[in-house]
This record gives structure tokens, sequence and C-alpha cells, in this order.
């Protein structure tokens, strides 16, 4: 795979660089992305009509029962070389940051130190009315526990079409990209806000956005495209960087 020997240059340089990743990146390790049709039980669902407050309110079984059996297909999964190669650039990077929107925790599992998770993790509860967080249960249990502070219902602690996300996290992202030099977005569709907007304030700060997605987003426009899959490029790129 060749890529632009100033691109190179500038990454063996650079320190401040932030890796902006998607479900795309989860994708080779067998966990289907947010716009692929699902499949089996849930064939008949889109994610988007599961994945909001009003669902949950309205059929919270339904809803438990989809993050249930996602727990189940994660706890089966493992880091793909994406993975793999971004904490190997996090190890030789003195102050990258890592921003995913993924819920999943393969980041951790490859290495990754610190991953700022703007979206949750379908790995932590909390209650659905007082907020207060809740263990983890078995991922066989088909209902939703009780909150034992206030009676209210379990829910994934991961944020839903209509919330706002965390703020501490989204601050520390967007911190570091307006101080970024490089921010190499991955496998996102770049269209869920304001998770978005991350690589488009680094742009306006100055930053290089370098994008690799196997097709085009609404970002390309302002982002130097490697277009492939993130488990072939990203090992290519170190390669190419550090000779790894
Ligand atoms: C590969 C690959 C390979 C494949 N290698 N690549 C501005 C404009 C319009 C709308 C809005 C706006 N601001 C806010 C909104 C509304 C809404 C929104 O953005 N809607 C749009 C869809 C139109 N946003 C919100 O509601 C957000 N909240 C909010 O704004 O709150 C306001 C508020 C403020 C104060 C108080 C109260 C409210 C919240 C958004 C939360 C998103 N949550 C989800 C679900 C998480 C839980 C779960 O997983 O169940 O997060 S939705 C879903 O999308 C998930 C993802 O993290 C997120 C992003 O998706 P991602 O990662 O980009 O995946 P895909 O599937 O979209 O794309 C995969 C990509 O990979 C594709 O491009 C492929 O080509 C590529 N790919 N294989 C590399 N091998
Ligand atoms: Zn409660």
């Amino acid at each position: 795979m060749e890529f632009a020997p100033a691109l190179i240059e500038q990454l063996r340089h650079a320190s401040r660089v932030v890796f902006f990743t998607g479900a795309g990146v989860s994708a080779e390790s067998g966990l289907p992305t947010f716009r692929d049709a699902q499949t089996g039980l849930w064939a008949n669902y889109k994610p988007q009509d599961l994945a909001t407050p009003e669902a949950f309110a309205r059929d919270p079984q339904t809803v438990w029962r989809w993050y249930q059996w996602r727990r189940r297909v994660h706890a089966d999964v493992t880091p793909n070389p994406a993975h793999h190669a971004i904490a190997a650039f996090e190890a030789r990077l003195p102050e990258a940051v890592l921003v995913t929107q993924n819920v999943d925790r393969l980041h951790e599992l490859a290495g990754s130190p610190a991953p700022i998770h703007l979206h949750g993790s379908v790995f932590r509860n909390k209650c659905a009315s007082c907020g207060i967080e809740m263990p983890e249960v078995p991922h066989d249990l088909e209902t939703p526990p009780a909150c034992p502070d206030c009676g209210g219902l379990c829910r994934p602690d991961v944020v839903w079409f209509g919330e706002g996300l965390p703020p501490a996290p989204w601050q520390a992202a967007v911190d570091a990209a307006v101080k970024a030099e490089v921010v190499i977005s991955i496998g996102t569709s770049a269209t869920v806000h304001p998770a978005a907007r991350i690589p488009l304030v680094a742009r306006e700060a100055g930053a290089l956005v370098v994008q690799v997605n196997p097709e085009p987003t609404p970002q390309d426009k302002i982002a130097l495209n490697l277009r492939g899959k993130a488990g072939a490029v990203l090992p290519a790129l170190l390669a190419a960087v550090w000779g790894e």
C-alpha cells in the first residue's frame, strides 16, 4: 500500500495525534456496524429505532433483550489488526489521544491505555430513572432489574439518540481535537453529532485530517482519504512510518 511521503514524514515527527474511531474499526472483529442490516432475531429492527429513550420507555424488555444479545456477541469477539495498530501508534506517539464512539471494549483489550468513550459502554449499567450506576448482570437475564434506590429500571450506560454526551469525555475530546496536529478518523460514517464534529473542530484549528474508510463520508472534502479497510490500512501505515 502506497502513502504520500508527506503524510509519512508528518506522522513520524508528530506528537499530538488524535485517533477518532467508529463502528467500522470493530467490523473486522465480527461486530456489525450501526448502519448494517441486522440478522437473525433482530432482522426486523433497525438499531436507530432501538437506541432511543422513547423505545426503552415504550418497550423496555425488547430494548433490554437487544442489549443483552449484543453483550453476548461482544463477549466472544477479540481485537483485530486495526485495534492493535492504533495501540502501537499510541505507544510511539508522545501525546496520542484515542477518542471512540464505540461502546465495545476492543480498544482496551488491544492495549490502548485510556480511550475516551463518547457514547458510553455496553458493559456498564445505570438506572433509567435516577441515573445511579448499577452492577453488571448475567448476560442471559431477560428482564431489566429494578434500581435498589428508586425502583427504576436498569439500562445500559450508553448514549441514545436525543441524549447528551457525558460532559467530561466530550470536553476532553474537544480539547484534544483543538490541539491536534493530525486527526486520524477511522471507520465512522461521520453522520452522528455532536461526535462527528471532532474532525471538523480539528480541521478548523489547522490539523491535518486523515480518514480511513472503504466508503465515502460527508467529511471526504476536509480529509486526506485512505480508502480501504482499517485492518489493512492501519498496519500498513504503521509499517510505512516506523517499519514495524
Ligand atoms: C469500515 C469498515 C472497515 C465498515 N474499516 N471502515 C446535528 C445535525 C443533525 C442531527 C443532529 C445534530 N446534532 C444532534 C443531532 C441528533 C442526533 C444525530 O446525530 N442524528 C443523526 C443520525 C442525524 N444526535 C444525538 O441525538 C446525540 N445527542 C444529542 O445531540 O443530544 C442533544 C442534547 C443536548 C443536551 C441535552 C439533551 C440532548 C446523541 C447521539 C448518540 C449516538 N448513539 C449511538 C448508539 C450508542 C449505543 C449503541 O451502540 O446501541 O452511537 S448511535 C450509533 O452511531 C452509535 C455510534 O457510536 C454512532 C456513530 O456511528 P459510527 O460509529 O459512525 O458507525 P456507522 O455504522 O454509522 O458507520 C460505520 C462506518 O464504518 C461506515 O462509514 C463504513 O463504511 C465504515 N466501515 N467496515 C473501516 N473494515
Ligand atoms: Zn434509580
